[in-house]
């Protein structure tokens, strides 16, 4: 096979194995850094050692000596690497030159290794220093006539440490301004669930996998995503429970998979079939399934079968009578025809729910990024309210979060919309008036960019201008804003469009030791199941110049703040007097962190709806209506495709490990549709053939990516899918979900120019 070359071909081999191994070992040889990366992978999610910087799925109990996954092992490999951005790389090329480089290129040149500030007369970053920077950070702050006038991103790979002081920072200088890599993923989650649920969070443990009797995995690619997750499943299958898994992509993992820590299954090439029911359902049909498996409940019910736990609804819920009323007036027909599922299929997933005495729902991103995703994740609830699955050993709801600490850098106070409680507490523990009107969430900030309002970005990691819908009028933003600050380990695109001022500040990762007078520090994460790790860094920094978040964090509000209430200098060196602070300002979660954390395992941090307790208004969980069975708002024109945007399984979001998706058999190509061969021919179009996708949208601009190629792939008629970050500009700003702030990445509705 050339390297080069696209290729196309069905994987036929169970996802995991030794295709896994084979690529563990690739990138960490691609990365140089067998040695030092195979070391550090032994310290992964380990008590004393660091957590994975891929994604937020719970550590195992004591069995596993290994836990790691191929996608972890990228990461970890991506973030040793020996490759080095110098100051001579940015001699080298100017910024117009390395924009027309691809995110891969850029990913690939290494980690960043001292502060660059942008030189708008030679169009170069040039060195400068730690103290210049904050400084031009201090001024352009201070002259703001409005501090609601800043953007302050953040991405979810920020300890806890950091971000709770970024978000005490930020609230003295006065503005609630907290775009995060949250409002474009499981915002839904946190803003969804609380009417229902009484909290934003998933109330699932580990443990409940060994004991629940079905898990339904709905819009989520575990095998690539969270692979360690897999682990689970197999578990569950070998226990012989059904695992329901709802798709429109016959994603390889949740079908067939061989567990790579599996010695035998290794030697003898065996797997485990996952899904024992695959629900081929189309983008935007969930709500349909999940509407049809009430209905199926209530019938039944209206014959006396005693299928509903009544007790627990009796004595825990609300809403019922019109929950009900609202199901039954849907009949068979419109429910398949929205669902693209036949009425037996909804009939046989209905009665694998209600035989099971504990169910599990696992959903990410395919039920989220849509235009009513909150709404839709409240019927998810609603389905397990209906017996009793929550607050129950086995059962419950598993948002399965994306990056490793995106709920416990919300938990910890970035939140555009802050409750009255936590401002008052961080009121009385820091001795400043913090704002109280809500902020900008991520799609608010590139609006205000848009009309200029806002002068100022700064980036707490990640890459905003990449993950953000509409790529080409989010690039004009951006270059618009008088100041923009990257706070990164690698160069990403978000650094090359830029303000008139910028700044690249680069910081130690997550694998590397943080030392401060002090001595060694460590940070903490809480994870997709709310336990609270510590992690503690086990390679040297990639450069000796880096700063670790914290101290940045802290910097930039001693140059922003001269006045300030809060004691920003000790907290440079001292993370435990950090977690003090946290710990005044959450007692009721965080009470005594300091001692928990003697456990290197951590702790687990209360969720009141596993305990059946519901911290709504009215203190029981509600059922809610939601009308009709459209999440996405249907469009009248009969050329219209749904495009879900998707990773492939060698990237990380806007980091791209490479160019090829090993389980759906692309290779050396992301410039691709997926698409049904009948859609295809329909459209007069050859398998392989090179087309443009332009945006069905109202507000008259004009939306287009071309030279995508077209791939015959097992997609539901109507629904195609193609990768993010390439397809963003295809997703318009304003197409998003109006409780959370998340666009629908996953339903744009396109149509095919040839
Ligand atoms: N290796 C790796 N790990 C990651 C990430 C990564 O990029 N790479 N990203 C991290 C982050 S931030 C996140 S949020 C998570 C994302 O992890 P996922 O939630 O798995 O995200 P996606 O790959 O975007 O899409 C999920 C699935 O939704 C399906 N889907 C699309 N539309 C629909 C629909 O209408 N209904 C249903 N039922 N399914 C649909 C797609 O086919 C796809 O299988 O992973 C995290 N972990
Ligand atoms: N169309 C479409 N758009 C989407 C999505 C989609 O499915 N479709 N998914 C959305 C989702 S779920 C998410 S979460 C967002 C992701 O949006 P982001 O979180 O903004 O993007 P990432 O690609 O994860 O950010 C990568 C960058 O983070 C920096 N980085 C890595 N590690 C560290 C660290 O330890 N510290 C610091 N300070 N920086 C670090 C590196 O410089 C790297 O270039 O994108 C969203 N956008
Ligand atoms: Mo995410």
């Amino acid at each position: 096979m050339s390297d080069k070359q696209p290729r196309y071909q069905t994987y036929t081999h169970p996802a995991g194995g030794w295709g896994a191994a084979a690529a563990t070992a690739k990138v960490l040889m691609e990365q140089s850094v067998i040695t030092k990366g195979s070391r550090a992978l032994l310290d992964m999610n380990q008590p004393g050692g660091f957590k994975c910087p891929s994604c937020a799925f719970p550590d195992a109990d004591e069995r596993k000596k290994l836990e790691f996954c191929e996608n972890g092992a990228k990461a970890l490999a991506h973030e040793a690497t020996r490759a080095r951005v110098s100051r001579d790389f940015f001699a080298e090329h100017s910024v117009s030159d390395l924009m027309e480089q691809s995110d891969y290129w850029l990913e690939m040149q290494g980690r960043l290794t001292e502060p660059m500030r942008y030189d708008a007369t030679t169009d170069h970053y040039v060195p400068c220093t730690w103290d210049e920077a904050f400084a031009l950070i201090g001024k352009h702050l201070r002259a703001l006539d409005d501090p609601n006038q800043a953007e302050f991103y953040t991405s979810g790979r920020t300890p806890n440490e950091a971000a709770f002081l970024y978000s005490i920072f930020v609230r003295e200088f006065g503005t609630n301004n907290f775009p995060d890599c949250s409002n474009m993923c499981h915002e839904p989650t946190s803003r969804g669930l609380p009417p229902v649920l009484g909290i934003g969070k998933g109330s699932v443990v580990l443990k409940d996998f060994e004991e629940a009797e079905a898990i339904f995995i709905i819009g989520q690619n575990t095998g690539t995503n969270s692979p360690r997750m897999m682990t689970n499943l197999v578990e569950a299958r070998k226990r012989g429970i059904p695992i329901v898994a709802v798709n429109p992509m016959p994603e390889r993992a949740l079908l067939k998979f061989t567990e790579p820590q599996d010695v035998v299954q290794m030697a003898t090439f065996g797997s485990t079939p996952i899904a024992s029911e695959f629900v081929h359902i189309k983008i935007g049909g969930d709500l349909a399934l999940l509407k049809g498996m009430m209905k199926v409940m209530f019938e039944r019910e209206a014959a006396g079968e005693d299928v509903l736990d009544q007790a627990f609804i009796a004595e825990h819920t609300a809403g019922l009578e019109a929950l009900r009323a609202d199901v039954l007036q849907h009949d068979w027909p419109e429910l398949v025809a929205v669902s693209g599922i036949s009425e037996e299929q909804i009939r046989r997933v209905a009665e694998i729910y209600i035989r099971s005495r504990a169910t599990i729902i696992c959903y990410g991103m395919g039920l989220t990024q849509h235009q009513q995703g909150s709404r839709l994740l409240q019927q998810v609830a609603a389905l397990l309210l209906l017996k009793g699955n929550i607050g129950k050993p086995g059962a419950g709801i598993a948002p399965i979060r994306g990056h490793s600490n995106v709920q416990g850098d919300r938990t910890v106070g970035v939140d555009e919309k802050p409750t009255a409680e936590y401002l008052d507490r961080v009121r009385e523990v820091f001795g400043f008036e913090p704002p109280r009107e809500h902020g900008h969430h991520a799609v608010e900030s590139v609006e205000a960019m848009k009309r200029g309002e806002a002068k100022v970005f700064i980036g707490l990691g990640g890459n905003f201008v990449r993950a953000v819908p509409d790529t080409n009028e989010a690039y004009a933003a951006m270059r618009k804003l008088a100041l923009t600050v990257g706070i990164a380990t690698k160069l990403n695109r978000g650094h090359l469009v830029h303000g008139q001022d910028a700044l690249i500040l680069p910081v130690v990762a997550r694998s590397e030791h943080v030392r401060t007078r002090l001595g060694e520090q460590v940070v903490t994460i809480e994870d997709a199941m709310s336990n609270v790790t510590p992690s503690r860094g086990v390679l040297e920094p990639a450069s000796e110049h880096l700063l670790p978040e914290t101290e940045i964090v802290c910097r930039m509000a001693m140059a922003t703040l001269p006045d300030s209430k809060v004691d920003w200098a000790r907290y440079i060196h001292d993370y435990a007097a950090i977690r003090d602070k946290i710990a005044e300002v959450y007692p009721a979660i965080y009470s005594d962190f300091n001692d928990k954390l003697k456990n290197p395992r951590g702790f687990h941090l209360d969720v009141p709806s596993r305990r059946r307790v519901w911290k709504t208004p009215n203190g029981k969980a509600n059922f809610l209506v939601f009308e009709g069975l459209h999440v996405d708002a249907p469009v009248e024109d009969k050329d219209m495709l749904r495009l879900a945007t998707v990773r492939s399984h060698d990237q990380f979001n806007t980091t791209i490990y490479s160019n090829s998706d090993r389980y759906r058999g692309v290779y050396n190509d992301r410039m691709v549709l997926f698409m049904n061969a009948e859609d295809r021919a329909e459209r007069g179009l050859e398998a392989g053939q090179k087309i443009s996708l332009e945006t069905i949208f109202h507000d008259g601009i004009s939306r287009r990516v071309d030279a995508l190629t077209v791939l015959d792939y097992p997609m539901p008629r109507g629904s195609v899918a193609g990768y993010y970050p390439e397809l963003n500009p295809l997703l318009p700003l304003d197409y998003y979900d109006r409780i959370s702030g998340t666009p629908a990445a996953k339903s744009i509705p396109v149509r095919v120019v040839r």
